[in-house]
């Protein structure tokens, strides 16, 4: 039995050392180790041996067994190897040497960079982030924000009906009244979103844009409490002084109403198609909330006094990226998308 083992031995390893493919070394193993293997037919001979004669040789034949798997696996390793090497270089259409393939990877559209900005410097503030439907109600849209029926207020927003009587919202504004109604005052709070109007588009006119309406509501709130809160927001999001300008303006729902203008930053000021050469962007209406739009949300105004504005998104991010065009905003085009590196 000790000689049948020498042999097995000698041969297995010539022919692991001669074999010219990983697929040769699988069959090898197969032949010697595997269930009906050369090596494991030998082994089951041992049970009908003496117990001495069968410790020696069980001895043996595991030791040829371990020396065998560990010649096989190494001899494989080598030969897969050469198989990949072998078959890479006999197929002439492909060149290791080329530069693998490179997956683009996204990045946030300006606008939305803008919003995040935004929206953390608020929070920082104690506001909280709210939502509204963009298919929104006529009475959320106008009515609650003091817009009744026939208003000639309604005509400043051209808007976009549904067949069902509802309508593609025209401002951020109608997330007031909604917010009041759920948290009831003190109230602290933004609310991004898309807004749609039927206009006719222009540098800094879309029918599709983004706005951020923003609410605070508390006892003894005064219009030095909105200036601050503007002053605060527009040098964090510029990094530096902006020069901006206050004027009076008329919306149904504040009282006193204001138009915040920025100085123009594609022009410096000087007047170009994005400002209308007025060297100014209107950015951000605001006010004192009007006392009907206060009951409206369930707020009693003998107690409670707000602010609110409603920022022009895109607009921002036009002047804080220096794009002169509004529309490639929504174009989709990946030129310009590709230039926002921020993930
Ligand atoms: C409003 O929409 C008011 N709801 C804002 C408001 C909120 C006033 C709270 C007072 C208190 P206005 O129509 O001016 O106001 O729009 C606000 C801003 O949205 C504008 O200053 C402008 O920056 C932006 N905007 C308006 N229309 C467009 C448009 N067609 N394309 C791009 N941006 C627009």
């Amino acid at each position: 039995m000790i000689e049948k083992i020498r042999i097995l031995r000698e041969t297995a390893l010539c022919k692991i050392k001669e074999a010219a493919g990983s697929a040769e070394i699988e069959e090898l193993r197969v032949k010697l180790l595997g269930k009906k293997g050369e090596l494991t037919e030998m082994l089951k001979e041992l049970k009908n041996m003496a117990i001495d004669e069968r410790k020696l040789l069980g001895q043996e034949a595991n030791a040829l067994k371990n020396e065998l798997s560990e010649s096989l696996e190494i001899k494989f390793k080598e030969l897969s190897a050469n198989d990949v090497e072998r078959s890479l270089s006999n197929s002439s259409s492909f060149d290791i040497s080329l530069p693998g393939t490179q997956f683009k990877v996204g990045s946030l559209h300006p606008v939305t960079i803008v919003q995040k900005e935004i929206e953390r410097i608020f929070t920082g503030m104690g506001f909280n982030i709210v939502d509204g439907p963009e298919a929104e109600e006529e009475f959320y849209n106008f009515e609650a924000l003091n817009i009744p029926k026939h208003h000639p207020a309604r005509d400043m927003q051209d808007t976009y009906w549904l067949e069902n009587g509802s309508l593609l919202r025209t401002h951020t504004s109608p997330c007031q009244v909604r917010a009041m109604q759920k948290y009831g005052a003190p109230l602290k709070i933004i609310a991004p979103g898309r807004c749609f109007r039927n206009e006719s588009t222009d540098a800094s006119h879309e029918n599709t844009f983004f706005q951020l309406e923003g609410m605070m509501i508390d006892k003894n709130i005064s219009i030095a409490n909105l200036i601050y809160v503007m002053k605060l927001l527009l040098s964090e999001v510029f990094n530096r002084d902006v020069e901006i300008r206050l004027r009076p303006g008329f919306f149904p729902f504040v009282e006193p109403g204001f138009e915040l203008d920025l100085n123009c930053m594609i022009c410096g000021g000087k007047g170009c198609p994005t400002c209308k050469h007025s060297g100014w962007v209107e950015l951000l209406p605001c006010g004192m909330v009007h006392p009907n739009v206060l009951r409206a949300g369930g707020i009693d105004p003998e107690e409670y006094t707000g602010f609110a504005f409603g920022l022009g998104l895109t607009r921002l991010a036009m002047m804080k990226y220096g794009i002169n065009d509004i529309r490639v905003l929504n174009s989709g085009d990946l030129r310009m998308m590709e230039q926002f590196s921020i993930r």
